[in-house]
């Protein structure tokens, strides 16, 4: 028997680097969503990726935390999202530290570099969206950013054309150690269906709502029900005041139209079965304020408050 390599891996960045899109790219299927606008993701999201043995190299199993992007956070919710951070900045084998290859370097950079420094341990850097950039400019940001950190590597990558990705997963398997499988071979996240069709319809929020609305949002599922001929979803949108309600409901409700039709075709694909979606939206007067109701938001939480409810029904 050969080596397995295994170890956990967090992907570290600024907002809208790439992380969430990195992630799908890597695990093969969505498990975070992704859109163009920055602060998508609000907590950490696992993934995991099996790597067949190659020549000379060995088999392994990666197991990828998503994060949110690093920021200064100005609310119980910003503070909750870098905690998530730090979190996955814990104890990890490695650190994946990925760059939008199309910005300059500034603040943001250096703040999420001292973060890295002071985690200390093996980085790799990820400059990311090099399909946006002119082949020249290249080996420039690359020198620029070799003199920043000592990185284990650097590599440039797309995660949105993927490539640059087989050479990632080959470095990533040779910096780990020998270990376990952690997850089956058929796992590939800890997060219930439940769960992602919640971040779904905060996906179709943020693409659909503009300005301050979508960051005002937070979706709880109240029931997610798998019966023979389709799954019922109940899905609340909580906003933090009535004229954020009035525009997600929309002229005569077409917003909340768009959202749900948007949200239920994409959970019919991804969950592979016919979908019932009813959505209602609530206010929370600045819930972004309230540490009890974002650490209620956890899905983690959730899921453990939801087995104590089942135990107590049985
Ligand atoms: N052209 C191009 N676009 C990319 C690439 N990777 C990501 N994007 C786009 O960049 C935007 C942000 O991607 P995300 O994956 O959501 O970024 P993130 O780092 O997870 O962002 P947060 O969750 O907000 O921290 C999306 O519009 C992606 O489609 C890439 O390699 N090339
Ligand atoms: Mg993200």
């Amino acid at each position: 028997m050969s080596a397995f390599h295994s170890g956990f891996v967090s992907i570290i960045g600024r907002p809208n680097a790439g992380k969430s899109t990195l992630l799908n790219a890597l695990v093969g299927e969505k498990v975070a969503i992704v859109t163009h606008k920055p602060q998508t993701t609000r907590n950490r999201i696992l993934g995991v990726v099996n790597v067949k043995a190659a020549k000379g190299r060995p088999a392994g199993q990666i197991v990828l935390l998503d994060t949110p992007g690093v920021h200064k956070p100005d609310s119980q919710l910003g503070k909750r999202m870098m905690q998530e951070v730090y979190d996955a900045l814990e104890g990890r084998d490695l650190i994946l530290l990925i760059v939008d290859a199309t910005q300059r370097f500034g603040g943001g950079d250096e703040f999420v570099l001292d973060l890295i420094k002071r985690t200390g341990g093996k980085v790799f850097l990820l400059l990311n969206k090099i399909d946006l950039i002119p082949k020249e400019k290249l080996l420039p940001l690359l020198e620029d950013w070799s003199k920043r950190h000592s990185f284990a590597e650097i590599i440039p990558i797309s995660a949105h054309k993927k490539s640059g990705l087989d050479r990632l997963l080959q470095a990533v398997i040779a910096a780990l150690p020998q270990g376990p499988r952690y997850f089956s071979r058929d796992q590939y996240t800890d997060q219930p269906e439940r769960f992602l069709a919640a971040e779904i319809i905060r996906e179709k929020i943020l693409v659909a709502a503009a300005e301050e609305v979508p960051y005002a949002s937070a979706v709880v599922i109240e029931e997610f029900r798998e019966e023979p001929r389709l799954t019922r979803i109940t899905a609340t949108i909580f906003c933090e005041r009535e004229g954020q309600k009035a525009i997600l409901i929309g002229k005569r409700g077409e917003m909340l139209k768009r959202i749900g039709t948007s949200s239920r075709l994409e959970m019919e694909r991804i969950f592979g079965a016919k979908v019932f979606l009813q959505l209602f939206v609530k206010v929370v007067p600045d819930w972004r304020s309230s540490r009890r109701f974002v650490e209620d938001l956890d899905w983690r939480k959730q899921l453990e408050e939801l087995s104590v409810k089942q135990s107590r029904e049985e």
